[in-house]
């Protein structure tokens, strides 16, 4: 969109069920709030948004596991998440809440505006009850064994270990978390929006009128959702913690929460408006407003398919891009709070940003290692020792090392103040820094409007190393050592002494610009030490060579980064092992027997949760046989899955398997595996699996072969 009027950003409303991790900072609001920073810089009407997403299944499951209500849930972790976010430096307009009466209400209107046009449809289907709590049960309240990698411990929407979303039919041997019993299916009537209806247009919109600016992966799951062949989805739940159905009759039904959530940007924009006395409907109607949701990967098609037709329909602008984020793994695997193998905020604010442990500067040095590492395109990993040499040989040795020295030099060869600029003896290198200086801001404009942080980030420490450089060769503090009797440096020598201290100083003054966007706590201190005013670093003044006066005094250098030690690293390693271990001991059952339901995410238990008794017939329906694998090979845009061929001894087949995070294809291949070879053909990522492979989970949630102890024949019966 050229030439916005205003912009509306938005992160993803995270659910207020629990602390949340660094992966979902460095995911969906990190990156937002550098381009909110970089648009303020430049003036411009921006308004950013975001709140608690306090509805639906996530939080009544946090609420059980609790022992508490649902309200008691969301105002503990909304407040939580609310200061963690500002503690690091996330700069919210506003930061609002789904249980807000102005939501709810919000909200409610849209349905009713939808319902009255004749744009939903009113559908009685069969769901899953649970007939001894007496309640329809939500998807997440469903667990049973996935039906592409053997997950026990899949739900009803998603299995978490392989990544793919199932419906509860899917399920094998589903049962109900309530009660522990196998649920029943029951008559309800629901609301249903045709997504079908809308294909053509969403075709058009996002694979033809975008094909140029959103990111590929948002893009291709587009095409696969749409490929695929949408389908009507129920908009509304049977639950009692939610929007009331504005209908009579709809007694007891509640707005699914993804249908709330997103609209929840918009009552956000109206609480905002209210408290700063604006008007909030530009925003949200008007042409020349650019609308950006910022988001993770889960969540690409309800912003970039399902809320589109809900904003079409209701007369509202659709959004201009869906920049969304890989995931973020940790220490080697996947980051989950529910398995505790995470850095919750919480924790490192803790441990990190205590006054006595580094305070603001090490917001900056979070939000340093997680853009330089930001998983833009692909899965990336945030290691601990990763942390620290990022921190210290980059922040530390390069931009900070930068600053420091020009302003130790500036005290000791120029008298504390900024040199004149002697243009007579202006050489190629200076010319060069100043040139390099342009170049990089066009660069970070460049990257910054198309939504590359961690490229952006890399043109500002790699001007920073570029003034190293320059410095280094013009060794002013070898200069100095040209004297005249009196011991001065001679006027020659001063000359050039200035010129390179004036351009490092101008250069400084940039870099403040610069990172201001990433490293908002480095630029104003760098503002102070320059004894200039936070306006400086307004973007208009990037670029310029003159923004520090000549004569003008500065302050005495600070250190802006300090260096990570090597006990901190393995003090945090420790603490992350221990963490995960004590969840994983803790985790098997609560005091009901219940399957415990962490953190509304990961229904553990699995030594007490035993199916429901099968007979001898059932058991023997499954035919599982020996095989090796043959080949392996990773399936393209989908990181969890492998396929497979394998040697059944009568046969040779295709397997896809929800592996890949456990194994490189190069490992397994020559492996024995058991197949189950009965299973109904599956199609995924358009290639159809036909068959299943045995799996077991170690102690650290490692996938491992169910194999026989010595090598037989392909082909052998297992039973
Ligand atoms: N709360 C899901 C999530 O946290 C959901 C996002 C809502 S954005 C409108 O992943
Ligand atoms: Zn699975």
């Amino acid at each position: 969109m050229t030439d916005p009027k205003r912009y509306l950003i938005t992160s993803a409303l995270p659910y207020a069920n629990g602390p949340k991790h660094i992966g979902h900072l460095a995911g969906a609001y990190l990156p937002a709030d550098t381009y909110v920073r970089y648009l303020r810089a430049q003036q411009k009407d921006v308004v950013y948004v975001c709140g608690s997403d306090e509805h639906g299944a996530a939080i009544t499951i946090q609420a059980m596991k609790e022992n508490t209500t649902p309200r008691e849930i969301v105002d503990k972790y909304h407040a939580m998440l609310k200061s963690n976010m500002a503690d690091l430096g996330i700069s919210f307009d506003i930061y609002h809440r789904t249980s807000a009466p102005i939501h709810h209400e919000t909200a409610q209107e849209f349905f009713t505006m939808l319902n009255d046009k004749g744009d939903l449809e009113i559908k009685e289907t069969e769901q899953y009850f649970d007939e001894e709590a007496n309640t329809f049960l939500a998807d997440r309240y469903i667990v049973g064994t996935c039906p592409v990698c053997s997950n026990p411990n899949a739900y009803g929407d998603q299995c978490e270990r392989c990544g793919t979303s199932l419906s509860p039919e899917q399920l094998i041997n589903p049962y109900s978390t309530l009660s522990g019993k196998p649920p029943i299916k029951k008559s309800t009537t629901h609301w249903y929006l045709p997504l079908d209806k809308h294909e053509a247009f969403l075709r058009q919109w996002i694979l033809e009128d975008h094909k140029e600016d959103w990111k590929a992966n948002v893009l291709g799951q587009c095409k696969s959702w749409l490929d695929m062949g949408l389908q009507p989805r129920a908009v509304t739940r049977d639950l009692d913690w939610g929007i009331a159905v504005p209908v009579t009759g709809a007694e007891g039904k509640v707005l699914y929460v993804w249908f709330d959530a997103p609209i929840g940007y918009i009552s956000a924009t109206k609480q905002w408006a209210i408290d700063n006395e604006k008007d909030w409907k530009p925003y949200w109607y008007n042409d020349d407003t650019k609308l950006v949701h910022f988001i993770g990967k889960d969540n690409i098609v309800f912003h970039s398919i399902i809320f589109p037709v809900m904003l079409k329909l209701h007369g509202n602008i659709l959004p201009d891009n869906v920049p969304s984020n890989e995931f973020m793994n940790l220490e080697g695997d996947k980051m989950s709070t529910s398995r505790g193998w995470s850095i919750e905020m919480d924790d490192y604010i803790n441990d990190f940003v205590k006054p006595e442990n580094g305070g603001e500067q090490m917001v900056d040095a979070l939000r340093y290692y997680l853009t330089a590492i930001a998983p833009e395109t692909k899965d990336s990993e945030f290691t601990w020792k990763g942390f620290q040499d990022a921190v210290n040989s980059e922040l530390v040795a390069v931009f900070g090392n930068f600053v420091n020295r020009t302003f130790v030099l500036m005290h000791k060869l120029c008298g504390g103040k900024v040199p004149v600029f002697h243009n007579e003896i202006m050489d190629e290198k200076d010319k060069q820094l100043l040139q390099d200086i342009t170049d990089t801001k066009n660069s970070i404009e460049r990257l910054i409007e198309g939504y590359k942080f961690r490229d952006a980030l890399y043109e500002v420490i790699d001007l920073a190393r570029k003034g190293n450089r320059y410095m280094q060769e013009k060794e002013p503090w070898i200069v100095a050592k040209t004297v005249t009797d009196a011991g001065q440096p001679t006027p020659e020598a001063q000359a050039r002494i200035d010129n390179c201290l004036h351009i490092c100083l101008q250069l400084t003054a940039n870099l403040a610009i610069f990172i201001h966007p990433f490293l908002p706590f480095a630029a104003k201190k760098m503002c102070y030490m320059m004894k200039v005013v936070d306006k400086m670093l307004d973007w208009e003044n990037a670029g310029k060579v003159k923004l520090l006066s000549v004569g003008y005094s500065l302050r005495a250098p600070e250190l802006l980064f300090r260096k990570i030690e090597d006990a901190e690293v393995t003090a945090q390693i420790e603490k992350l092992k221990l963490k995960s271990q004590k969840i994983k001991m803790e985790g098997t059952t609560t005091g009901n027997g219940q399957p415990t339901t962490d953190n509304g995410q990961q229904a553990k238990a699995k030594e007490t949760v035993i199916k429901e008794t099968i007979q001898f017939d059932d058991f023997a329906k499954i035919d599982l046989k020996v095989g090796t694998i043959l080949a392996a090979e990773k399936v393209d845009k989908a990181d969890k899955l492998l396929k497979l061929e394998v040697d059944l001894g009568f046969e040779k087949r295709t397997i896809v398997s929800g592996i890949a995070l456990h194994f490189s294809p190069e490992e397994i291949v020559g492996k024995q595996v058991t197949v189950v070879i009965n299973l109904a053909p599956r199609k995924m990522r358009g290639i159809e699996s036909n068959g299943m492979i045995l799996m077991a989970e170690d102690a650290n949630g490692k996938l491992q072969f169910v194999n026989p102890d010595v090598a037989v024949e392909n082909g052998s019966g297992v039973s």
